[in-house]
């Protein structure tokens, strides 16, 4: 998952020389965008129904915490999701075919995007990220292998805006969106993205693979988001230590505690922080009250069916999407050609 480094990026693109064999270009568009960020951040904080956007989870105590909530025996959808690539890898492969481009979204460390490489054998491959670190550090790695295909990298927010044509040749393209972080979006502006990526996918043979979580049963989704060992929790009070560092606000971490839950009327998982007490936190020269019981509201993960996804998809504009789950239905993975 994308991590994040909002305020200490430069828009630059500079050569990485990572071995003899390979060299990789990242362009950073990150910078551009950080005082409007903390603009809404604060807005959003002041706001009667406060929040904070999931992105403000990813500093490196953020990723570090969500590299752990992945191995909780609660939380499935990672670990599924490599299972169905496992077990229907060729199937798969064999109706995105070989040579694309692979424009990685959320790319983290690629590991889950180089698993592909040797079935799908692509032209060339280009991390997009919110982390800087992530995709230097991937890249790096992925420059290594003399197999490897062209790398590229892009740092940018591409929650407020779909824009990598910078990273694209005119080779068809096989965008790949895993880890079901398309539910993090609502279900309208998960439509308007995914509309943005069909925007991009203007060769003949171009396509999307795309992990989401499904509906289930509410006890589980619940531990999945509240383990009992408290790493979603620290994750998610993590951000107040961010946004300490981002705005200068004085959250104490220890008047909050954590909630996550499902909210079946909605088909979402819920995260917010709760206020323990009476508090009041200074926000940029402002004072915000929270009543005791007060919430923030950090995160949303919307579930879907297979058949609410895939009319999604074809809303979008893609065609022919094809499912694959594994065998408990937990999770969805689905291709579809633009
Ligand atoms: C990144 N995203 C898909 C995760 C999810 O499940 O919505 C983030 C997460 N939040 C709590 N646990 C994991």
């Amino acid at each position: 998952m994308a991590t994040h480094h909002l305020i200490t990026t430069h828009r630059v693109a500079n050569s990485v020389e990572a071995t003899p064999t390979r060299t990789f270009t990242i362009t950073n568009t990150l910078k551009l965008d950080a005082k409007a960020e903390l603009d809404a951040l604060s807005r959003g904080l002041l706001a009667p129904a406060a929040s904070i956007p999931p992105k403000f989870f990813y500093d490196a105590i953020g990723s570090t915490l969500y590299n752990a909530i992945v191995l909780t025996p609660e939380y499935y959808p990672t670990r599924t999701e490599a299972a169905i690539f496992e077990m229907f890898r060729a199937e798969i492969a064999s109706f995105i075919g070989t040579g694309k481009q692979i424009i990685d979204l959320g790319s983290g460390d690629s590991v889950k995007a180089e698993a592909w490489f040797p079935t799908l054998k692509p032209s060339s491959y280009a991390a997009i990220d919110i982390s800087e670190t992530a995709v230097r550090e991937a890249l790096a790695r992925l420059a290594g292998n003399a197999d490897a295909p062209t790398l590229a990298g892009l740092i940018t927010d591409f929650s407020r805006v779909l824009d990598v044509t910078s990273v694209m040749s005119k080779e068809p393209s096989l965008f790949v969106y895993l880890g079901s972080s398309i539910g993090n979006f609502l279900p309208d502006e998960a439509l308007w993205f995914l509309k943005q990526v069909r925007a991009h996918c203007s060769a003949e043979g171009s396509g999307l693979l795309i992990g989401v979580d499904a509906k289930k049963d509410a006890a589980r989704l619940d531990a999945a988001y509240d383990d009992a060992l408290g790493v979603t929790a620290a994750f998610n009070l993590n951000t107040l230590r961010h946004v300490n560092q981002l705005l200068g606000t004085d959250f104490d971490v220890r008047g909050w505690q954590h909630r996550g839950f499902y909210n079946a009327a909605l088909g979402r998982i819920e995260m917010h922080l709760e206020a323990c007490r009476d508090l009041v936190v200074r926000v940029r020269g402002s004072s915000r009250k929270f009543a005791r019981g007060e919430r923030i509201h950090t995160e949303n993960s919307y579930k879907y069916s297979p058949e609410q996804f895939r009319s999604i998809l074809v809303e979008a504009g893609f065609t022919e999407p094809r499912l694959w789950q594994d065998e408990r239905k937990d999770f969805n993975v689905f291709y579809a050609k633009a």
